[in-house]
């Protein structure tokens, strides 16, 4: 049964899973599941999943999340997203191969006349690569699966995604609002800020994001579901904007079901806009993904996490889809691989894994 082992170990880097792999699962060796009854209102036919690593860590200070997205894909992530009848593609790290490490060295503080901020220019580069990545691949009716890498990223993913789907709509599930601005924040990380620069919030407006940063996304298009560690100015933001909000207190008040069905009923009432999900592992309670480089206690369960990620597939409206901040050096192996396999299991979930 050498096949399965190496099947299980394969290199990332190669494009398309192998047709001996198709002959397998024709085989019966795993069990293809049917396709959901819903449709996927914005992808082409046959749907396709591009999974899109992004091992990129210079948005936070913790070193090891960059590579996430290998231990994702080692772990059998491109399979299990094909045995949900999707075709897949996965171009390893190659996108982002050239973008020179060394300038995270160069610069590690970069202070604007207008805010702090670490690492801007080389988190700058990183997005703005991954933007035109996931733009191509929804452009070609694609369903881009983003894994990082830390969340800065989904400054660049959702930036794809808007210019395929101006109207999207984004469900952003963290324990963090990552609003601040480079003027709010305090450590400068800019993991905690991409959201800001999606809504062109006063101080985005910097080098050397401005020359390729849009304003792409309207406050009333966000919603957000998992929050309990909000700094004070975010707070304000987050009031200013009028932005919708399903803390952990709101998620054990009315439970998740209500709280997901809120959130959709309000960036998506009819069900007609494409839907961008950006789901950062540190949603759910460091006892269901604790490799992380920000935990925060009292998160969502696993059945929370994963009941989101299901019903924002059956809505057959998601074009996109990040999974953000899963760090294979923290914690004990047990914890590592945990997050790791939660990591998997919510993008399954979110691609149309059932119970039954
Ligand atoms: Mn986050």
């Amino acid at each position: 049964m050498s096949f399965i082992v190496r099947r299980i170990t394969r290199t990332p880097g190669t494009r398309t899973l192998s047709t001996s792999v198709r002959r397998m699962r024709g085989a019966g060796l795993a069990e293809v599941q049917a396709r959901p009854t819903y449709t996927h209102k914005f992808l082409k036919d046959p749907p396709t999943v591009a999974v899109v690593g992004c091992p990129f860590s210079a948005g936070q200070a913790r070193p090891g999340v960059d590579l996430g997205p290998n231990a994702l894909v080692q772990s059998g992530l491109l399979d299990q997203i094909k045995s949900l009848g999707w075709n897949v593609t996965y171009d390893g790290a190659a996108p982002f191969a050239d973008i020179p490490r060394a300038s995270v060295q160069e610069a590690r503080e970069h202070e604007t006349g207008e805010g702090k901020m670490r690492n801007a220019r080389v988190v700058s580069e990183v997005c703005e690569r991954l933007a035109k990545v996931v733009a191509e691949h929804a452009a070609r009716g694609e369903l881009p699966v983003t894994v990082g890498g830390d969340h800065s990223l989904a400054l660049g993913s959702i930036a794809g995604t808007m210019s395929k789907h101006p109207d999207a709509c984004v469900l952003w599930i963290d324990a963090h609002a990552d609003i601040n601005t480079p003027l709010t924040t305090t450590t400068g990380n800019l993991h905690g800020c991409p959201v800001s620069f999606l809504l062109g919030l006063q101080g985005t407006d910097v080098e050397p994001f401005k020359g390729w940063v849009k304003p792409c996304l309207r406050p009333d298009r966000l919603v957000y579901i998992g929050l309990r560690d909000v700094d004070p100015a975010e707070k304000r933001i987050l009031r200013e904007n009028n932005i919708k909000c399903f803390t952990m207190h709101d998620v054990d008040k009315h439970g998740i079901g209500a709280c997901v069905k809120m959130a959709l009923e309000h960036v998506n009432p009819r069900g007609e806009r494409p839907v961008h999900l950006s789901f950062d592992v540190d949603a759910t309670d460091p006892t269901v993904a604790g490799s992380t480089g920000t935990p925060v206690r009292g998160g969502l369960t696993f059945r929370e996490g994963h009941y989101i990620c299901e019903a924002v597939a059956e809505t057959g409206c998601l074009v996109a889809l990040d999974i953000m901040e899963v760090n294979p050096t923290l914690g004990d192996d047990k914890l590592v691989e945990q997050t790791v396999a939660v990591g998997c299991s919510l993008t399954r979930a979110a691609l149309g894994e059932t119970l039954l």
